[in-house]
């Protein structure tokens, strides 16, 4: 079995999605591009058709949700590309980056203002996700990639 790829503890991370809608539309390339303009530095990258049980427990937090149905099915529609970033405040940056989650709305120079819109399908669909807190950046990271452990530096 190969040795498993470590992860600095000491250093933020953030698990960042190209969702089905971006990596259908060939959008991975600018998102990763913006990202290590940006200085950040990528440490983990795969693609993956998520399942239901993925999505359910990725999406913990919207279970309750009217659009939780809907956003499974959005989410489990293609493939994405999931990736661990590190960085100093690399949470928010990347935040900051995406723009707000309702890509009409977003402002202009960031990813979903920039990239995204509405397409009339029910859908928010907004190219990106990106960990809102380091406590949910550890548990994306943990369910992304199980095979990343950390290291005490
Ligand atoms: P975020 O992705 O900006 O963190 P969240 O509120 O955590 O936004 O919502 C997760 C995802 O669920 C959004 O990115 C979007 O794809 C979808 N979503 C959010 N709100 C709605 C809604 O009101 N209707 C349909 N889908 C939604
Ligand atoms: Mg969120």
């Amino acid at each position: 079995m190969p040795t498993p790829d470590l992860l600095d503890a000491e250093k933020e991370h953030s698990l960042v999605l190209v969702k089905p809608d971006g990596f259908a539309r060939g959008l991975t390339g600018e998102v990763l591009r913006r990202i290590e303009a940006k200085g950040y530095v990528l440490k983990g990258l795969k693609i993956k058709k998520a399942n239901e049980e993925l999505l359910g427990e990725h999406y913990v937090e919207h279970k309750e949700k009217h659009f939780f149905k809907d956003l499974v099915e959005y989410m489990s529609s293609g493939p994405v590309v999931a990736i661990v970033v590190e960085g100093d405040r690399v949470i928010e940056g990347v935040r900051s980056l995406m723009g707000n989650t309702n890509p009409t709305l977003a402002a202009p120079g960031t990813i979903r203002g920039d990239l995204g819109r509405d397409w009339g399908t029910g859908n928010v669909e907004n190219i990106v996700h990106g960990s809102d807190s380091p406590l949910s950046a550890a548990r994306e990271i943990a369910l992304w990639f199980p095979e990343l452990t950390y290291k005490e530096s």
